[in-house]
């Protein structure tokens, strides 16, 4: 690729990251219980492929051979989730001893081949039977997560350096909440803020826990989706959607987290809506992080629409604008802007960038994975990202979505972001084109020329 040399700090993490629910399958294997996953994608018409997570990457027993990958790809970090009903398969009380056993196992063959793990602790599989005492609408829930929590990093706490509490809270509350189109499949203002609510005050009593259990110099903090928001055209009512996007699409969280308050705008507008908040709730959700996760795809683009409720917004994407297999809009000064941003507006004492990357339609030709669009997506927001650094922003590492195509959600399998090529038929991986040059990447700490 034609560029000047670009390098990164000398301490710069270069990793890639996945989820339990897409990758491990496995899913009655030694005493996990079943999750909201499970029961969401087993339902029909939930998922376009029709398919489910049973299988998926075959990770959990495939881990040894993905980590021979990780360390191909040169990673330095790997950034995966613990299944929450791995570990209390109920929800609560009980802990599994073999869930624990087999993050054990892993990440102790992590440090072996010289990779360090970043954990999330919450990536969208809650234990079914907390759905079935309201999930993420009830209070509870987020005690409960603190008891997880609790287990989890008493028994692994040795091994792991860097925690994150909760992945994305904004997806999982607006897409498993309020458009239905992930789990728990629920539709309501209400349900989502709640939601989004609890996740936060989940987001505390995960860190209360971890603070507990960490080890000095060991670091926790939650992985949130950031875009900056930009207006379709220059009307009125189309710059004012961009500001009220950014209200719900970044300062929903954010605000809580770094300023313990919810914005004005979320309030005026849904207010009424928000669950019961006790005093003390914003003040622990505030606490202090020691690094903020940033995922970050694509910018949001949106334009007023009178008849879309509850916001009135619609994301458009740009005539002519290039995008991704999944329409989102190729876009890299987005990460540069929303990096500075941050850092002005919340100062977090460091960021990873906890996820980046694109699905395109990548087919072997004779065992080859060419993927081009995919090298040119990364090269392109590691520039940006470097630009990001230089302008003083505390970038302190970089991970690929996602290191193996995988389960995407409500899409299948259909989506492939992966480093790693994936035939989900015999489960054989290959690494693309994009994971070589991404090696390069890695032992060269940045971009060549
Ligand atoms: O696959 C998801 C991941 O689980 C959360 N962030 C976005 C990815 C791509 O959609």
């Amino acid at each position: 690729m034609p560029t000047a040399d670009a390098l990164f700090p000398p301490d710069f993490v270069w990793g890639a990251s996945t989820s339990a629910y897409q990758i491990e399958g496995a899913v009655r294997d030694e005493g996990r219980g079943p999750s909201i996953w499970d029961v969401f994608s087993h339902t029909p018409g939930k998922i376009a492929d029709g398919t489910d997570g049973d299988i998926a990457c075959d990770s959990y027993h495939r881990f040894p051979a993905d980590i021979a990958l990780m360390r191909e790809l040169g990673l330095g970090a790997y950034r995966f989730s613990i299944a929450w009903p791995r570990i209390i398969p109920d929800g609560r009380g009980r802990i599994n001893e073999a869930g624990l056993d087999h993050y054990r196992r892993l990440i102790d063959a992590l440090h072996a081949a010289g990779i360090e793990p970043f954990v999330t602790l919450y990536h969208w599989d809650l234990p079914q039977s907390l759905q079935d005492a309201g999930g993420w609408t009830n209070r509870d829930t987020a005690s409960r997560f603190g008891e997880y929590v609790h287990a989890v990093a008493r028994a692994l706490g040795s091994g792991v350096r860097r925690w994150m509490t909760i992945n994305e809270p904004f997806i999982h509350s607006v897409f498993g909440h309020l458009l239905g189109i992930h789990a728990p499949g629920l539709h309501g203002v209400r349900p989502a803020l709640a939601a989004g609510h609890y996740l936060l005050l989940a987001h505390a009593e995960g860190m209360d826990a971890l603070r507990a259990e960490m080890a000095p110099g060991d670091e926790a903090g939650i992985a949130l989706n950031l875009a900056e928001t930009a207006p379709a055209t220059d009307r009125a009512a189309d710059l004012e959607a961009a500001e009220h996007a950014d209200v719900y699409a970044n300062q929903w969280f954010l605000d809580p987290i770094f300023r313990g308050a919810y914005p004005t705008g979320l309030l005026l507008q849904f207010g009424d809506e928000m669950p019961e908040i006790r005093a003390d709730d914003l003040r622990r959700i505030a606490q202090p992080i020691d690094f903020l996760g940033i995922n970050h795809y694509q910018r949001a683009v949106v334009r007023h629409a009178p008849l879309v409720p509850p916001i009135d917004i619609v994301p458009v994407t740009p005539p002519g604008a290039p995008v991704t297999a999944t329409g989102w809009e190729v876009y890299p000064r987005g990460i540069y802007d929303t990096l500075t941003r941050v850092h002005r507006d919340y100062a977090p004492p460091a960021i990873y960038i906890t996820e980046n990357g694109a699905a395109y339609d990548d087919r072997p030709i004779d065992g080859v994975i060419d993927d081009p669009d995919r090298e040119r997506f990364i090269h392109d927001y590691l520039l940006a990202s470097l630009d990001a650094i230089e302008a003083g922003v505390p970038l302190r590492g970089y991970f690929v979505w996602s290191l193996l195509d995988n389960f995407e959600w409500n899409e299948g399998y259909r989506r492939r972001f992966g480093l790693v090529y994936v035939d989900f038929a015999t489960q054989e991986r290959t690494i693309k084109r994009s994971g070589r040059w991404y090696a390069q990447v890695t032992r060269d700490n940045g971009l060549s020329g």
